[in-house]
Parts: structure tokens; C-alpha cells; sequence
């Protein structure tokens, strides 16, 4: 059994947690009460206790070794949390990072040592709280990681298989595509199911496709000139795809701007909107949903 730390109790971080303690020890940091019990609840199915240990801050240094840390806090608060769990890594302790957007990877390379290996794990499964203490699973989604430094290159098909639990998890080898490939799924669903208050299978109407195309166009214009090679057309099939799978289901980024909670459009569209400038590459339809959710409360 592995002894695994998931930081952050969103709904992500509550749905990989309610899987991964099928089969490991599962500890979730929460800034949250630590005694209630936290439920795991799918369609008509009875809902089930999230069998994982809530621990507080100040509990950290009570608690078995970690052998894997778990981020799913936001990018935003990516950099924050690591400072905070940083003192609890062992030597070999494996670092797994998931969040949407980009960033966050080159700062935390920076922070380990050989030893300690980084991935990245993306997932399109969709869920949402319905209160502070239980997590709906609405959609069904491939998860994707990949190893982000050169231990967890080596060691990614035995890091796959420690979270197996995990529904329809895969391994990839090519970590900046595979990031890539969900920030487009990101770029196309978020911001326009944010803007327009819709689920995200109302973003198939024809109403949204010049944007979403435009967007994705865009998003393929960036990750051409960083060397990837990711068609137009496959961009746009995956999107479709996953509000095909998520289609009752609102984004991440609708449930933050209804709920006047920040937003991780920086890490999306501001993304694309920054490599435009470094890359001389015109985006004014990443710019215009930047602008239009950074209008929002609350946005980050
Ligand atoms: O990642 C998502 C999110 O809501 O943040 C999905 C469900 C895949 C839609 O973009």
C-alpha cells in the first residue's frame, strides 16, 4: 500500500481521492473541518463515505511518509501549496501535479532534487460539490499522466500502476502535447460555458462554433511554433468530445464565476495570449475571453 497525499479537497480532489483509497492510504489536506465525513456520490447509485483520512496543516508532521503528493489545488494556488507540504518530502517522494492550464511545471523541477520525481496528470472526468462535503461524479473522462523530469520519465509505467484505481487512466510519454491536448479541450469549454452560464454539452450549438473555432485556431497556432504538432481538426474532435462525455455537466470555470470564486483563465487564455507576445503570434480571440472573464469577480 502507498501512502499518498492529495492537496486540495475540490471536487477533483475529491473524486481521485474517493478512487485512489479503494487501494492506497489516502491522507487529503483541507483548510476544512477534519472530523466530517466526506461522500462520493454517482447518479442514482447510494452515495459512499470517501474511505481517506482529512488532515489539517498541523497534522502533516503526525503522519506517515508520503510516498506521493497529489496537487489538485488550482495553478494559481500551485506554488503556495507546494511551500507549505515542501518540508514533509522525503527523498523519494513523487511529486504529481494536476490542475488545468499550463505553468507551474519549470517552477517546481526547479524545487526537487534527482531523486524526487515529478509527473503531470490531466483528467477530463467532471464532478462538481453539491455541498462542502459531497462530491457528484457527473462525467466520465480519460485521465493522462506523464512524467514531467527524467526520474519520472523512467518510472511512469510503475507510477501509473500505483494509481490504476483511477478510471480509465493511461500513460503518455510526451507530457507538453498531452498538456497541451487538455488546454484546448480547456480553451474551447471553459471561458464561453462561463460567459454564457451553459453546461457544457449547450457549447454544441452552432451558435458557439466560429469562436471555438477561432480559439482553437489560435491555441494551434501556438503550440506549432513551440515545435507540437496538433491538427486543427483533432483539436476540435477532442472538444467536442469532451462536452460530448460532460455534456450535463458545468465546467470548472462556471461553478468559479457563479460562485464569485477566481478563476484559472490565466493559466488558459492568458497562456495563449503570452506565448502570442513572445512568439509574435495575434490571438484577439484568447485576448477577448481574458479580458471578458478577468471583467468577473473575483478572477485571478
Ligand atoms: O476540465 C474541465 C473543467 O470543467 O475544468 C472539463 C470538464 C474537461 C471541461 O473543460
Amino acid at each position: 500500500m502507498t501512502n499518498i497525499l492529495v492537496v486540495g479537497d475540490g471536487a477533483i480532489g475529491l473524486l481521485l481521492s474517493h478512487f485512489l483509497s479503494n487501494q492506497h492510504n489516502v491522507y487529503v489536506l483541507t483548510r476544512k473541518a477534519t472530523n466530517n465525513t466526506r461522500f462520493y456520490s454517482r447518479k442514482n447509485s447510494a452515495s459512499q463515505k470517501i474511505n481517506a483520512r482529512f488532515i489539517s496543516l498541523n497534522q502533516l508532521a503526525a503522519q506517515p511518509k508520503f510516498d506521493v503528493i497529489l496537487m489538485t489545488v488550482k495553478a494559481f494556488q500551485v506554488q503556495s501549496a507546494f511551500e507549505q507540504v515542501k518540508p514533509y518530502l522525503t527523498e523519494h517522494t513523487n511529486i504529481v501535479l494536476s490542475h488545468n492550464g499550463m505553468g507551474n511545471v519549470e517552477e517546481l523541477k526547479s524545487e526537487l532534487i534527482p531523486s524526487q520525481a515529478l509527473y503531470f496528470l490531466t483528467t477530463s472526468m467532471a464532478g462538481f460539490k453539491s455541498n462542502q462535503y459531497i462530491v457528484q461524479h457527473t462525467g466520465e473522462g480519460q485521465s493522462v499522466i506523464g512524467g514531467c523530469n527524467s526520474l519520472a520519465l523512467k518510472n511512469i509505467s510503475t507510477m501509473a500502476n500505483t494509481l490504476k484505481s483511477i478510471p480509465k487512466l493511461h500513460a503518455t510519454s510526451n507530457i507538453q502535447q498531452l498538456r497541451f491536448e487538455k488546454l484546448f479541450v480547456n480553451i474551447a469549454i471553459n471561458p464561453l460555458s462561463a460567459l454564457h452560464n451553459v453546461k457544457n454539452g449547450q457549447l454544441r450549438d452552432p451558435q458557439y462554433n466560429s469562436m471555438i473555432i477561432n480559439l482553437l485556431t489560435e491555441a494551434c497556432n501556438i503550440a506549432k511554433a513551440q515545435g507540437l504538432n496538433i491538427p486543427l481538426i483533432n483539436a476540435l474532435t477532442t472538444a467536442y468530445n469532451v462536452m460530448e462525455l460532460t455534456a450535463q455537466n458545468y465546467s470548472s470555470m462556471q461553478q468559479d464565476v457563479i460562485n464569485e470564486r477566481p478563476t484559472e483563465i490565466t493559466a488558459m487564455c492568458g497562456y495563449i495570449n503570452e506565448q502570442g507576445k513572445v512568439y509574435n503570434i495575434k490571438t484577439p480571440y484568447n485576448n477577448q475571453l481574458l479580458a471578458k472573464i478577468q471583467a468577473k469577480k473575483s478572477v485571478v
